[in-house]
């Protein structure tokens, strides 16, 4: 008997100490020796992720547990609904779709998986066929290929599994993801507490150059810039103070980032799926987002859920029609159903998009009646108070000198740095400003900040506190005056033609300045 035990420990030990050796176990990073690194970057280009790095890797790698301690210890109902998991795919690669699979079907209890779907959205691999299909019979839990029969893109290829699947609950992941310990629970208990609650877990970053897997931050959330980009900002502390402080606690976030969220299956239908009308890519997570607060859901982050998902810098895969039509017609119908006049944001930054045919948007504008959905103006105002579009604001366009005819111009510089100014082109991007009802300048999330006499004018991130960010506009003078400082903008110096700068208020026509769409004073 002793003897028995013994060996068993050795045994354990021995697997254990094997396990957290082999490459990336542990979600430590792989590195490639010197000699294969021509071979790892042609590899590279295949899926833009080190794909030489993640078939080193086992297909159930051992993670490290990097939730919040609080969240360790929180026990949930033993009577949670089930899931199915739905994986949409295109061209993905082996080892990080079963990755995918194994992290699912290894790190969550068995009663609460219904099943795994997975949507091949016409990849064009033959591993991802046959090969495919006979390994996944030997999986413990049912795994379900359904194929596309043609191209259809993420949207509705999700739209498919959704469809076929049984479980309570849907849950969505992308296809090179992994789950780690205790993923699952708080999500589903999230769900049955509340089930017009939408949540996602924190998402891990899975690096694409060496699969190291590193804590994703439960100090941000998902908002939106004026162009209708997905971005994550830090949670302000009003969503702080909501939560008393207790980060384990989920966090409402104004959109998420679309790939990795739990649903309740029956409220997915209730509240529109998805709009079919997206194709390949891009918009339905702003969609959903924008869809489920307007019409009466809540959507979370649930803090003590990790899930891993590697980022990649670029896409491996085509879009037909063209990648910039594509984004900018789905994120049409986006704007066009949900956005009300506020989608004067999105179209006045990126003038040329509203060219782009994009179909027909009437049973989705009929879905926001059949479900008395809020304005776009209320989601602004009680769930994205810090929002990048302003609720409200008094201009909307260029701002003009009087007497050089120049524009403001951000020059797509980032933030910290010196505003600039330019000849007027009137296309739009860089050349966009807001003067908005507090009496800030914006340029999508970067504010006009001086704090100095004499200037620079910088461009910072809004605080939204006044300060530094406070301009006075007078409609009859038609001058911008910082109230910190008492003075105001002005035409750049000899030394520097392409920065405003910053004098003393004279009334000079050079301190003069039109802003587009003004409403102040009219
Ligand atoms: O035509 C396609 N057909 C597909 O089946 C194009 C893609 N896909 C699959 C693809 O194989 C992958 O599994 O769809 C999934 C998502 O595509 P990715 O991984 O190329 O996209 P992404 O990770 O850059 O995209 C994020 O934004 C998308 C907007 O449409 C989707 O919402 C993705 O699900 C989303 N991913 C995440 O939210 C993970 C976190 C990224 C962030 C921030
Ligand atoms: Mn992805």
């Amino acid at each position: 008997m002793f003897v028995c035990i013994c060996v068993l420990c050795v045994c354990l030990t021995a697997v254990i100490s094997r396990n957290q050796e082999g490459p990336g176990e542990m979600g430590k990073a792989v590195l490639i020796p010197k000699d294969d690194q021509e071979k790892m970057k042609e590899l590279f280009k295949i899926n833009q992720f080190n794909l030489m790095a993640s078939d080193l890797i086992a297909l159930n790698r051992s993670l490290p547990d990097v939730r919040l301690e609080g969240c360790k210890t929180k026990v949930y109902p033993d009577e949670l609904p089930n899931t199915s998991v739905v994986i949409v795919f295109h061209n993905e690669a082996w080892s990080t779709l079963l990755r995918t699979v194994y992290s699912v079907i290894n790190r969550s209890p068995h009663y609460l998986l219904s099943e795994v779907i997975l949507v091949d959205d016409a990849s064009e691999r033959d591993f991802l066929k046959l090969t495919l299909e006979n390994y996944v019979k030997n999986l413990e839990v049912p795994v379900k290929i359904i194929r596309m029969e043609e191209r259809s893109g993420l949207i509705r290829a999700r739209l498919r599994g959704a469809a076929a699947s049984k479980g309570q609950v849907i849950t969505f992941l992308d296809a090179h993801c992994e789950c780690t310990l205790g993923w699952l629970e708080p999500l589903l208990a999230r769900i049955k507490e509340d089930r017009k609650t939408v949540v996602c877990p924190i998402i891990d970053v899975i690096s694409d150059d060496t699969f190291e897997y590193m804590a994703g931050s439960d100090m941000t959330y998902g908002g939106f810039n004026w162009k209708l980009n997905f971005r994550w900002y830090p949670v302000p502390q009003r969503e702080m103070d909501r939560r008393k402080g207790d980060r384990t606690l989920p966090v409402r976030t104004p959109t998420m980032a679309g790939g990795l969220f739990s649903i309740d299956r029956n409220y997915f239908e209730e509240i529109g799926t998805y709009d079919a009308g997206m194709d390949i890519w891009g918009g339905e997570n702003l969609e959903m987002s924008f869809r489920i607060w307007q019409c009466g859901g809540s959507l979370e982050i649930v803090t003590c859920s990790h899930v891993g998902h590697v980022f990649r810098k670029a896409t491996p895969y085509t879009f037909p029609g063209g990648t910039g039509h594509v984004i900018n017609k789905n994120n049409r119908r986006l704007a066009e159903v949900w956005m009300d006049e506020f989608k004067d944001f999105f179209y006045i930054i990126s003038p040329g998009v509203v060219k782009v045919d994009y179909g027909d948007v009437s049973v989705r504008k009929t879905l926001r009646e059949n479900l008395k959905c809020k304005p776009f103006s209320w989601y602004l105002e009680n769930i994205y108070p810090d929002s990048q579009i302003p609720r409200r604001y008094y201009s909307l366009g260029e701002i003009r000198n009087v007497e050089t005819n120049q524009c403001l111009d951000n020059m797509g510089r980032k933030e910290n740095e010196k505003v600039g100014i330019f000849n007027c082109h009137g296309m739009g991007g860089n050349q966009v400003f807001s003067y908005t009802a507090d009496k800030e300048i914006r340029t999508d999330d970067l504010c006009l900040d001086v704090s100095r006499l004499n200037g620079p004018v910088i461009m910072l991130k809004c605080h939204h506190m006044r300060g530094n960010q406070l301009w006075e506009y007078d409609a009859e003078r038609l001058t911008l005056r910082h109230v910190n400082s008492n003075q105001c903008l002005d035409e750049p110096s000899e030394e520097d033609k392409m920065v405003p700068t910053m004098q003393d208020c004279s009334g000079t026509r050079s301190q003069q300045w039109l802003l587009r769409n003004m409403t102040l004073g009219a």
